[in-house]
């Protein structure tokens, strides 16, 4: 029986020692130390045992079921710890790792200077207007004094479509149309995309942005003209900004000027933002001529009106020093993604 005790204790032992699992651990547990276990079973065949024999024996199982107990509870501990550590592992918690960061959406760079333009306008009671992009010939050229023969045709090459319909060239022909539907005192701003058959290149792109705007009362002179022109510079670049007008020449408006404001960069001394001129031209403007008034249903004899355009991809791309207008119209989110 003594070789049995030690069989046992040999395997249980080496049983428990690749234990790794409380389940297997409690299985082990009933095989040997249960009600029908290998241990129990031992006590209870101590009756076939002499009245010498069973008080020995008797210790030698007690102690065997005790250092089993004993094992089974330093593995069950060990077993715990061992699932413990595993489980803080995987819940560690590195503090140290960079955030995730959000995609964040924002206004496009032509945007941030329309909202600009048109807030500073707004302030001065201007109404912003719309109009189509596929225009007809009158609006956009014959309403504007551009007759069909007229040379400043060329100077814009027209996308023409079939029945006689065009993409409009400039957004006068919105403002054209709201002079045959408004009453004059008129103060409007028309922004919006315009078409023409450019070559592409770094600062030309056949579809580009333009805000044209349009005053028409009685009593309008050039004075008001400068005053709103050189308020609206002064706002966008600042109060130190001086605005100069230079002569210019435009079908739709007589007399025509070309309004350059001193340079942001170097305040007038000249740089290679400038190109050493110190001055930078940001609109063209006049008084609007008779004839488009009065294609307008307007009287020239009784009010009298001034109307300007400012190109907004270069004012943009001037802003930010953008060197290609390309980058405006290819919606690269690397590019995007610089302005807010
Ligand atoms: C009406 C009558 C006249 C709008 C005007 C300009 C001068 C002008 C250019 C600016 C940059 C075009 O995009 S650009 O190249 N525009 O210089 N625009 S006066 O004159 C009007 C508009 C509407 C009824």
């Amino acid at each position: 029986m003594k070789e049995q005790l030690a069989a046992l204790r040999e395997t249980a032992l080496a049983e428990l020692q690749g234990m790794n699992d409380p389940k297997q651990l409690e299985d082990f547990r009933v095989r040997y130390m249960g009600k029908k276990g290998s241990v129990t079973a031992l006590l209870r065949g101590m009756g076939a045992l002499s009245a010498e024999e069973r008080p020995v024996m008797g210790q030698m199982v007690n102690q065997l079921r005790q250092e089993l107990e004993e094992a089974v509870a330093a593995k069950s501990q060990a077993i715990q710890e061992a699932l413990q550590k595993e489980k803080l592992a995987a819940e560690t918690l590195d503090v140290t790792m960079p955030g995730k960061k959000e995609a964040k959406g924002g206004l496009h760079p032509l945007n941030v200077v329309l909202e600009d333009i048109i807030d500073i306008f707004q302030s001065m009671g201007f109404d912003i207007v719309d109009g189509p992009e596929v225009e007809t010939d009158y609006y956009n050229f014959q309403a504007l004094n551009v007759p069909e023969d007229h040379p400043a045709r060329d100077m814009q090459d027209t996308f023409y479509m079939a029945d006689g319909l065009l993409l409009r060239t400039q957004t006068s022909a919105a403002q054209a149309r709201t002079m045959e539907e408004r009453k004059p005192p008129i103060r409007i701003l028309c922004p919006g995309r315009v078409y023409r058959a450019d070559e592409v290149d770094a600062t030309h792109s056949p579809v580009f942005h333009q805000i044209e705007g349009l005053v028409i009362d009685k009593g309008i002179t050039m004075c008001d003209l400068k005053g709103v022109l050189e308020q609206f510079a002064q706002e966008i670049y600042g109060e130190e900004t001086k605005v100069r007008f230079r002569p210019s020449f435009f079908p739709f408006t007589e007399p025509s000027v070309e309004v350059d404001v001193t340079c942001s960069e170097c305040g007038g001394k000249g740089c290679r933002v400038c190109k050493g001129a110190g001055w930078i031209e940001i609109l063209g403007a006049g008084m609007v001529h008779p004839n488009v008034l009065r294609a307008g249903g307007i009287d020239p004899e009784v009010y009298t009106g001034f109307a300007f355009g400012i190109g907004l991809d270069r004012l943009t791309t001037t802003r930010y020093k953008i060197s290609d207008i390309r980058l405006l119209f290819e919606n690269d989110v690397r590019f995007l993604e610089q302005f807010d």
